[in-house]
């Protein structure tokens, strides 16, 4: 569901009236009581079904008729605002936000009427607001400016604009700033080397590849990538260094194209996160809860990492935060049993995503390859084709450890992705090519940080343009 079709409401000044005024001395949950039981405006659904709830708001289709006329000046004058800015999110937050220094009654009427005039269904609003209200509690943020990042980001998954170009604009500059260490050791060398040879001659490609060695690329990829994009020069029959950055951008274009899948599964899709310890596997659950839930999924989170107790409770504080449903046993319970009932429990209460941590590492005498073998197995007997999808985490910052990582976990379990984290700050970004070369395993997010919003859908056409600052 694209952008443009969100502007229904704005084709025409007399076409659309704002929704009514709520009194804007009511605490969230009086005005969230009082929208619902006074519907403001045409759309009088009240409970969705289920299936209703797990729709995005894209979509719903825009209600036919539109609500009573603005009784505040604030509303006529959002509206006009909003008809006149650009179409993109930020412009709209913006307009939201202006003039609102924190949280409180009128924020919630301005997201409601934000909701609305996009067309979303109120119970959709309310969902928001209410989520949105108990995660301000929680993380004690009062002020616009704490939380202003996070709210987009929400917004983006909840209206589904985070491929539209503002999000992604927002996003690229995020990769830009994580890969800024990576980018010195290899856009600023590669420059040097391109302003230092008239030619790409043998001198130069072999520059090449001890650039792409020590940043990390690793020594089989890099001789895979050099060879290619020695294909290409010749291919192309030059050897203009001017012509480099060309083809390294198609190079990588092609590296980080991917097959498109079949993503379609009987529910509850179950997803399996598996990786050595400290690489930011239940981070990544979090993560991924939180992008789920904001998608209007029922999600539920199976702490199967029962080799200390700090995991499982760690994993419940993340489950309560982003509103997950939670499912544990105790400290050293048998983690193949808590993912088997974690899933009938998952199928019992109609939860349409179940993600299940691992442990990433076990006492000595356990394998913790063994461990994960036997966990896939009672996964794929408890519910068909499950797990659905393995997903390997794998810290960005320990380089050349992370091919290893990846084979070892290929070869035991399979891995149908990869979730790159860390890549914040580190000199090792390099490692991302390497990993899409060597396993063609495609690479899906990667972390930019610790915030929920800092683990995004990996791009790697803007990885590419990012690393080489074309
Ligand atoms: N800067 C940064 N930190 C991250 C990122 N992802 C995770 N972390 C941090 O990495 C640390 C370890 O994360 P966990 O999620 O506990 O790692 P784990 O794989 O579950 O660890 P074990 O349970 O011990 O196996 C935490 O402090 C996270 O906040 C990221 O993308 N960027
Ligand atoms: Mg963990």
């Amino acid at each position: 569901m694209g952008f443009f079709s969100k502007l229904k409401f704005w084709q025409s000044k007399d076409d659309v009236e704002a929704p009514q005024a709520v009194d804007p001395e009511l605490t969230p949950e009086e005005f969230l009581d009082a929208s619902e039981t006074t519907p403001a405006g045409a759309d009088t659904e009240t409970e969705p079904t289920p299936a209703q709830k797990n729709q995005p708001a894209a979509a719903q289709p825009a209600p036919e008729e539109q609500p009573a006329k603005a009784e505040e000046p604030w509303q006529a004058e959002l509206t006009l605002a909003l008809r006149e800015a650009e179409p993109r999110l930020s412009q709209w937050l913006a307009l939201v936000l202006e003039g609102l220094e924190g949280k409180g009654p009128e924020l919630w009427q301005r997201l409601d009427f934000l909701f609305r005039a996009l067309g979303a269904p109120e119970a959709e609003a309310s969902d928001f607001i209410k989520r949105f209200d108990a995660w301000l509690d929680m993380m004690e943020y009062e002020r616009v400016q704490d939380f202003r990042s996070e709210l987009q980001y929400r917004l983006a998954l909840a209206l589904e604009l985070e491929d539209e170009e503002d999000e992604r604009s927002r996003l690229f500059l995020k990769l830009s700033e994580g890969l800024e260490k990576t980018k010195d050791k290899i856009t600023r060398q590669i420059d040097g080397l391109l302003s230092s040879h008239d030619s790409m001659d043998e001198e130069f490609w072999e520059e090449l590849e001890e650039i792409l060695i020590m940043a990390d690329v690793g020594f089989d990829a890099t001789h895979m990538l050099v060879n290619n994009l020695r294909e290409r020069a010749r291919k192309a029959d030059t050897n203009d260094p001017a012509a480099f950055k060309g083809f390294m951008a198609e190079e990588l274009a092609d590296l980080f194209k991917g097959e498109r899948r079949i993503t379609a599964v009987n529910p509850p899709e179950v997803v399996m996160v598996i990786g050595v310890n400290g690489v930011g596997k239940t981070t990544t659950i979090a993560k991924l809860a939180h992008r789920a839930q904001m998608q209007g999924k029922r999600v539920l989170v199976a702490a199967g990492d029962t080799f200390r107790a700090a995991a499982m409770e760690q994993l419940q504080v993340w489950a309560e935060r982003v509103g997950a449903g939670f499912y544990g046993k105790g400290e050293g319970a048998d983690p193949a049993a808590v993912a088997f009932e974690a899933v009938d429990y998952a199928i019992k209460e109609r939860y349409d995503i179940i993600f299940v941590d691992t442990a990433g590492r076990l006492h000595t005498k356990v394998n913790l390859m063994e461990e994960l073998k036997k966990i896939k197995n009672v996964l794929g007997k408890k519910h068909p084709g499950a797990p659905h999808r393995s997903i390997l985490v794998v810290d960005a910052t320990t380089g050349q450890n992370a091919l290893s990582q990846t084979d070892l976990f290929s070869k035991a379990v399979g891995v149908d992705e990869i979730v790159l984290t860390k890549l914040d700050g580190t000199a090792k970004g390099g490692v991302v090519v390497a990993i899409a070369l060597q396993f063609g395993v495609p690479i899906t997010f990667v972390g930019l940080g610790e915030r929920m919003e800092d683990l995004r859908p990996f791009n790697g056409q803007d990885f590419a343009t990012a690393l080489l600052g074309a």
